[in-house]
């Protein structure tokens, strides 16, 4: 099965590495013209390992979203503002056969793409694994991890063998499930709980053990909420979840805080937006969850960046 990584990115670089290296044909997909010039100019895709004491490099052919190649498994390794946009411009290329893997953090994207393609099989991923871009296609796996992926919608179809043998093959640590929306909303809900507070009292994640009332207020709130939306399984014990991610993600600044501190553009809109949302459409009670979404807002404004 031959991929093709949409956005060259941290994850899409790491995916398309892992890939190579087992001779798994697979194509990046460029923005633009000058992005495709300077990937060319460039030795390719390049992976470190944490401590960046081995790279290697994988010269992975280059094509624009505007090729004719026809698309069998595509993986979408852009932000979630982006998603769209990107699936709109390759949408010519897909066909009723294709497979589909959305990255995104938080929630949102995803539907919107599944509306978007309704014939096409839209597979979720939920990762925790870690990596950043040291510099243009140069991605460091900083951090270990692992992927969930489901299907979007028709939860009951058979997995897809060959895309789960080739992430087996490129030891890319994943595992199906038929419930991929308790993982989407168990972790947008620790994403709402942890991200906006290290932006707000920009701290690295274990000092939020100074700020544990609102904290818990914020759990018991956002358990409201996914409650309401059904999803039962995600709500159960989350007070208890988020605290040992703190717990376990110490000495980590949340990926919210790290684009904030590098002047990019947030997933607001895919984390405590969509809560809020979520939280008005089920008509719950969250005061500490609006509240936290305008400190967040106020907070970006400050730092000069888009509130959504
Ligand atoms: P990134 O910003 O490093 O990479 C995204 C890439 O997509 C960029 O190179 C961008 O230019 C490209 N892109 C955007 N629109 C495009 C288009 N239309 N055509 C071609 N390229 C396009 O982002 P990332 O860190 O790899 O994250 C991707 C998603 O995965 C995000 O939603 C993020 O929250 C999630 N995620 C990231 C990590 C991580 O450790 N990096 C971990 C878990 C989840
Ligand atoms: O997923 C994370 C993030 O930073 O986005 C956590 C789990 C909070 C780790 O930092």
């Amino acid at each position: 099965m031959k991929w093709h990584i949409l956005g060259a990115g941290s994850l899409g670089c790491l995916w398309a590495a892992r890939l190579a290296e087992k001779n798994i044909p697979v194509r990046i997909i460029l923005r633009n013209e000058g992005t495709l010039t300077r990937y060319i100019e460039s030795p390719g895709i390049r992976l470190s390992n944490a401590l960046r004491t081995q790279t290697q490099y994988h010269p992975i052919p280059a094509q624009l979203a505007t090729d004719a190649e026809p698309i069998d498994c595509l993986l979408l390794a852009c932000k979630a503002y982006d998603a769209r946009a990107a699936v709109n411009a390759v949408a010519k290329r897909l066909h009723s056969n294709s497979l589909v893997i959305l990255l995104q953090n938080g929630l949102g994207s995803q539907q919107a793409i599944q509306t978007l393609l309704p014939n096409v099989r839209c597979i979720a991923a939920s990762s925790t694994e870690g990596a950043y871009l040291a510099s243009p296609f140069h991605s460091v796996f900083a951090g270990q991890g692992h992927i969930y992926l489901g299907d979007l919608q028709e939860q009951s179809q058979p997995p897809p063998q060959q895309l789960l043998d080739n992430c087996l093959q490129a030891e890319i640590p994943c595992t199906w499930t038929t419930d991929i929306f308790t993982h989407l909303w168990r972790k947008l809900a620790v994403n709402c709980a942890i991200n906006p507070f290290t932006v707000i009292y920009n701290c690295l994640n274990g000092e939020l053990k100074q700020h544990p009332a609102v904290i818990n207020n914020l759990c018991n709130e956002l358990q409201l909420v996914l409650q309401a939306a059904g999803q039962v399984q995600a709500a159960q014990n989350l007070q208890q979840t988020v605290w040992s991610v703190i717990d376990k993600t110490s000495h980590n600044s949340s990926s919210m805080r790290q684009d904030v501190a590098q002047g990019r553009r947030t997933e607001i809109s895919y984390i405590t937006a969509f809560a809020c949302a979520q939280s008005r459409a089920l008509q719950c009670q969250t005061p500490t969850l609006f509240a936290l979404h305008t400190q967040l807002q106020n907070a970006l404004r400050k730092h000069g960046l888009s509130t959504t």
